[in-house]
């Protein structure tokens, strides 16, 4: 199948052009090389060395026998898109190619407008390009478990029955996002909806967890088809961070008492899922929506996990609880569903202890990168727009 892939130089897009590849697929992408340079702006290095992309092609090429078709550009210059998609013909395009991170998205007016206006504007873009060149293709939407928010009640996969004064429909789950970032995608959900209601395009729209890991089997032991690996309060997500901070000797920061319950999983899951999603398309018309997680946890659980996989290698790990940054939670209900994926055939990896040990093998070698930036391990933003350090309320050894 023809995969285009919106971000492909991403955590995650560069792991998917290898993992379709590797499957066969013929895989396009476009990049116009944001993450690296916002991760630089917030004063870090991915612990990984992220190559250029010319060598990331070239090792691409190297590994998979034949190129990847690559352009350097960005979803908001239509004409860009549009022409890339006209030119390649794609049956799917996997779209990953936003502003992933709540703190960023939270730093300040400008941080905020450019979020929404980034990823917004620029899946709009990509809707009306669909339409105009390839109408039949099928759209793989990066959703979040996020737009759903905190609710005290079970979380269905988009859409549930409501009865309300003697009638019933079947409705969209409220959506109830708690960052500005979060928020772009319950509007991309809507715009999503609504051109596949009016145009009869075809989507499925992922409502990811917070992904971890450094690795899929694909990518060898080349460092140059190596992910990329952040570890900032803006683009490290929480194992990530966690994993990185055991390598370096620094406390595992959780934020507030750690009760906040996510569901996360695996990039070698998310591989798996995306595939899965892309393999088996909706019908023209159709608006589907996949919940995609392993397992939930609280961040406290994964704390104890990551340090449960440090102490097996050898490792000591603290945990430090720090007043919380963000505005959110700390203690609440969580149990959304995540059914149809695995109806179609996903089987979770379910051992977060094992891929933390992996992670922390491939941590190890790079621990001075991580140790040269640990001062901004602490994180400072915070939900009302000030710049605060959080203070450490207390510690919990090994
Ligand atoms: N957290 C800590 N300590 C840390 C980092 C995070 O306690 O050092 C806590 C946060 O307060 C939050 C939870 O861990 O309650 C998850 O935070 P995160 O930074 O791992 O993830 P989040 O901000 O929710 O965003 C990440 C990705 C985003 C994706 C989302 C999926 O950056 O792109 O949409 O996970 S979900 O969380 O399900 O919405």
């Amino acid at each position: 199948m023809r995969v285009f892939i919106a971000g492909i130089d991403g955590y995650l897009g560069w792991s998917l052009a290898q993992y379709l590849s590797a499957r066969g697929h013929e895989v396009a992408g476009a990049d116009t090389f944001f993450r690296r340079a916002w991760v630089e702006e917030v004063g870090s290095v991915s612990a990984l060395p992220v190559y250029s992309i010319d060598e990331r092609l070239n090792a691409f090429a190297e590994r998979y026998g034949k190129p990847l078709n690559f352009r350097s550009g960005s979803l908001m210059d239509y004409e860009f898109l549009a022409g890339y998609l006209a030119d390649f013909q794609p049956e799917s395009i996997v779209h990953l190619g936003e502003m992933p991170s709540a703190p960023y998205s939270m730093i300040d007016q400008q941080h905020a407008a450019f979020t929404q206006q980034n990823n917004v504007v620029g899946s709009l873009n990509l809707l009306w390009a669909m339409h105009e060149t390839c109408p039949d293709a099928h759209l793989v939407k990066l959703g979040t478990m996020g737009e759903y928010g905190t609710p005290n009640v079970d979380i269905p996969e988009g859409f549930f029955e409501v009865e309300f004064r003697g009638r019933k429909d079947y409705m969209p789950f409220p959506r109830q996002a708690n960052s500005f970032y979060h928020l772009t995608k319950v509007h991309d959900t809507n715009n999503t909806m609504f051109a596949c209601k009016t145009w009869g395009l075809r989507s499925t729209d992922i409502m990811q967890g917070v992904v971890f890991g450094t690795r899929i089997d694909e990518m060898g032991d080349d460092p140059r088809l190596c992910s990329r690996l952040d570890f900032d309060q803006c683009f490290g997500t929480a194992i990530n961070r966690f994993a990185c901070q055991t390598v370096i000797g620094h406390p595992l920061t959780v934020y507030g008492k750690g009760g906040q319950t996510r569901g996360f999983l695996p990039l070698r899951d998310s591989m798996q899922c995306l595939t899965i999603a892309i393999e088996h398309e909706p019908q023209a018309g159709e608006y589907r929506v996949f919940n995609q997680f392993e397992e939930c946890y609280t961040v406290e659980e994964l704390a104890q996990k990551v340090q449960q996989a440090a102490n097996e290698v050898g490792i000591d790990a603290d945990i430090a609880y720090y007043d919380n940054p963000r505005t959110e939670r700390d203690t609440h209900y969580y149990n959304p569903d995540r059914q149809h994926l695995i109806d179609l055939g996903y089987v979770p990896t379910h051992n977060v202890v094992a891929e933390v040990k992996i992670m922390l093998q491939d941590l190890l070698p790079h621990r001075e990168r991580i140790m040269e930036k640990r001062d901004i391990l602490v994180p400072d933003i915070r939900w009302n727009g000030a710049r605060r350090r959080s203070e450490l309320i207390t510690v919990t050894s090994t």
